[in-house]
């Protein structure tokens, strides 16, 4: 990829401005793929990202053959900073192939801040052409081949760790035949992938609890460009953790490939409370590092109908529109929409993202949400996306069509069991065509309460429902009665030592009603945070569910 900029930038040159009016590129950024597809792309026009709308274009010409390919080898000198480049252009057809032969040195990672963009640095740029953006005009035989050569010097302004050097043979329509690249510095850069876990003293639940002992693999990448050889180290100072051994493993992993690069051991003090989050600090060979996040919990899941507010949910992006609602709901009055309230649009490059709390996946449950979209059909998309706490989302479901009924979605947690992650939806509208838009309600990983009072749990009770759960602020108790002959009615709030903190006076007398539990006792104070019991009392019948209050 090289990134060619006119005069005016910092970071252009010559050779790069020539090529810009080569194109004809106008004053917003363009993309053109192999010098045959054209398209405008980002800066202050299309904001958003335009990347699931081009997809199928980049895979449309990534599936063209080539008649040519190119090899390349290359020397380079680190004190006096020159070097040389030698490429073979061999024709795998029986015809000739014309063109014109073109080296590209171009820097990566170019600091730059631009006003009112997230954007820290540049890429691709092109720096400079071997010997000029005029080339080389070559023919390579059919089935025969053309080798040159091109001496080239990096200047003191550029970081050399970062400098590629890119050779094309482009046709006289401009389409480019074929490209090749080399790294000057190859370099690893190593970054956590990613963990899964076995107990090994525990109750074999999958869930990784207080008292218990944890064998963690830890996966690494290496997203460098040069291969990292060498263990990782694991060290954390979380109080309530012991690490009983680790083994480092011996890997060689390649630029963008992954291996387990250390097995630890730990044990969780039975004193550790739940939930609670450790930080491991995971150190690579190279000296690149990360937090690995595992919470230890005796209550996995997460579930929310969206009715108590908005919670320990962030949204962000570009346009970004997630908000609640009530002009649509499944569940009672309120659920999260992308888009405008009282025109009942969304608005054009969307690219926001609603994002839940961690969680730990409930083992052999599926994530489930209900939701009720129109969206424009082949351009406007929802995307379900899990962050395995590694910080690269992976889109686990994708939602074009449209849903005037509200639909259930079920998304597998097969291979998450037991670990610490977090969800989102992603909402991206293209330039042209708005619709209503995506409602998301009563999100639900089944949560699990493991250890506490066992008094009816086990059993979905549709009559009492608590959500959110585990929750900061406040939460919403709903509960249904279906006999009203009764006058016994009861709503009232446990400690885990069975002590009375809260009662809710239950005035209404209709089929299905709620309270909002803020966190308080009777007195109006705050209580601790912790699992609390919510038991309703009908006639002679108690039904109860626990609930997770956080700090
Ligand atoms: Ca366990
Ligand atoms: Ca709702
Ligand atoms: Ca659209």
């Amino acid at each position: 990829m090289i990134a060619y900029q006119a005069n005016g930038n910092g970071y252009s040159c010559p050779d790069g401005n020539a090529r810009w009016r080569y194109y004809g590129i106008g004053g917003t950024p363009y993309v053109q793929v192999d010098g045959s597809w054209k398209q405008e792309v980002g800066g202050y026009a299309f904001p958003g990202t335009m990347y699931p709308f081009y997809r199928s274009d980049f895979d449309t010409r990534k599936a063209m053959s080539s008649p040519l390919t190119i090899a390349l080898t290359y020397s380079y000198d680190t004190i006096a900073n020159t070097g040389t480049i030698n490429a073979t252009v061999t024709n795998t057809t029986s015809s000739s192939v014309s063109g014109t032969l073109q080296f590209t040195v171009i820097e990566n990672g170019i600091p730059q801040n631009w006003v009112g963009i997230p954007l820290t640095t540049i890429e691709h740029v092109c720096r400079d052409m071997l010997p000029d953006s005029n080339g080389e005009a070559v023919t390579i035989p059919g089935s025969g081949n053309i080798v040159r050569s091109r001496n080239f010097t990096i200047a003191g302004t550029w970081n050399e760790k970062n400098v590629n050097i890119v050779v094309f043979v482009q046709s006289s329509t401009k389409e480019v035949y074929q490209a090749n690249q080399i790294v000057l510095v190859p370099t690893p850069n190593m970054e956590y992938m990613g963990l899964t876990f076995t107990e090994t003293s525990g109750n074999g639940n999958r869930i990784a609890q207080p008292g218990e002992g944890i064998r963690m693999y830890i996966k690494g990448k290496n997203i460098g460009t040069g291969p990292y050889v060498g263990p990782a180290s694991i060290s954390t100072t979380d109080p309530y953790i012991t690490i009983t051994g680790s083994t480092p493993q011996t890997v060689n992993i390649s630029p963008w490939s992954w291996d387990t690069v250390i097995i630890t051991n730990f044990n969780i003090s039975p004193t550790c409370p739940s939930p609670h989050q450790v930080n491991f600090l995971l150190t690579f060979a190279t000296g690149d590092f990360d937090t690995v996040r595992f919470i230890i919990t005796n209550q996995p899941g997460f579930s929310d109908n969206i009715e108590a507010g908005q919670g320990l949910w962030t949204h962000s992006g570009t346009n970004d529109g997630w908000h609640i609602t009530q002009h649509r709901s499944h569940s009672a009055t309120h659920s999260w929409y992308c888009g405008v309230e009282d025109t009942w649009q969304y608005t054009s490059y969307n690219d926001a993202s609603l994002i839940s709390p961690y969680f730990v996946v409930t083992p052999d449950s599926a994530f489930k949400f209900w939701y009720w979209d129109t969206l424009e059909i082949g351009y406007d998309y929802g995307y379900f996306e899990i962050d395995n706490n590694i910080g690269n989302w992976q889109t686990l479901s994708s939602y074009n069509a449209t849903h005037l009924t509200w639909t259930q979605s079920s998304i597998s947690m097969a291979g998450y069991y037991g670990q610490t992650v977090r969800i989102r939806f992603r909402f991206y509208s293209d330039a042209l065509v708005n619709a209503e838009g995506w409602y998301i309600d009563d999100v639900l990983m089944p949560v699990v309460i493991i250890g506490a009072d066992e008094n009816g749990s086990g059993n979905p009770i549709p009559a009492l429902s608590v959500s959110p759960n585990p929750f900061r602020t406040q939460t919403d108790i709903r509960y249904g009665i279906t006999d009203h002959s009764s006058l016994m009615r009861k709503l009232q709030i446990f400690d885990i030592s069975g002590r009375l903190v809260k009662s809710f006076s239950l005035t209404d007398i209709g089929h299905q009603s709620s309270v909002i539990w803020t966190g308080d006792d009777n007195d109006g104070r705050r209580v601790a945070s912790g699992i609390y019991i919510v038991q309703l009392e009908l006639g002679g019948k108690k039904l109860t569910e626990k609930v997770l209050l956080l700090k």
